[in-house]
């Protein structure tokens, strides 16, 4: 993943029309573009396909699954030419393996502790040991809160130099700058770019405020 603004759109945005236009606004400020089941749902893989033309294509799988069918849909989000999937590490390290033998040459993101307050509930409790998972597995990168940019910076000294990306910014109440701060590689950003009423200046002013502290 080529990282010039240190920020991926998440298109949680079930309308195509409107997902389509969104995706097209924001290119030029993003690095890539997740997508979540919301947009897959409503759209289908094709969608995946669409957007894989402008760049890198993150699918949000959540993939937690028996090896097998975590293969199967590794294998799905890649022949959709996903660049990479995101998988969860509570299904055990075998399962996770599964993911980065199918992705092949894209990118296997395992989740650490999820970034709302109920990931503090379970999955914080573990967010270390996925975090070893990942590295174990051959996972290119851990998503990690931008809510709890302190949970980064721990994070950040058992992964080495795999990429941390961060959601949770704006909506959630995360700070993108904070996140990039404790180390991480990228922050994922939602509704604060696709509600907002110019999404690319939305997009443009947190690659801006990314780049503000990344030269201090
Ligand atoms: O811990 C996580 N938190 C999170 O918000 C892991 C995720 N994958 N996400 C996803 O990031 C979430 O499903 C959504 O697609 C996006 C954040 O969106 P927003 O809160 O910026 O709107």
């Amino acid at each position: 993943m080529r990282l010039r603004h240190r920020l991926l759109l998440a298109l949680d945005v079930p309308d195509l029309k409107r997902a389509r236009s969104v995706a097209q606004a924001v290119q030029g400020h993003v690095d890539g573009i997740k997508v979540n089941w919301p947009l897959v749902l409503s759209a289908g893989i094709s969608i995946v396909r669409e957007l894989a033309d402008l760049g890198y294509v993150l699918c949000d799988f959540k993939i937690a699954d028996i090896p097998n069918t975590s293969r199967l849909i590794v294998e799905q989000a890649v022949r959709a030419r996903a660049s990479g999937v995101i998988c969860h590490a509570f299904a055990g390290e075998d399962s996770v393996r599964a993911c980065v033998d199918a992705a092949g040459s894209a990118d296997v993101f395992v989740v650490t502790e999820l970034s709302h307050p109920g990931g503090q509930e379970f999955t914080s409790k573990f967010s270390e040991e996925f975090a070893r998972i990942a590295v174990r597995a051959g996972a290119a990168g851990i998503i990690a809160p931008a809510t709890r940019p302190d949970r980064i910076r721990s994070l950040r000294g058992i992964v080495g130099d795999r990429l941390i990306l961060a959601p949770g910014v704006g909506a959630q109440g995360g700070k993108a700058s904070d996140a990039i701060a404790a180390g991480a590689d990228a922050v994922i950003v939602g509704r604060t770019i696709y509600e907002a009423k110019d999404p690319a200046s939305a997009a443009r002013m947190i690659a801006d405020e990314i780049r503000s502290i990344a030269v201090k």
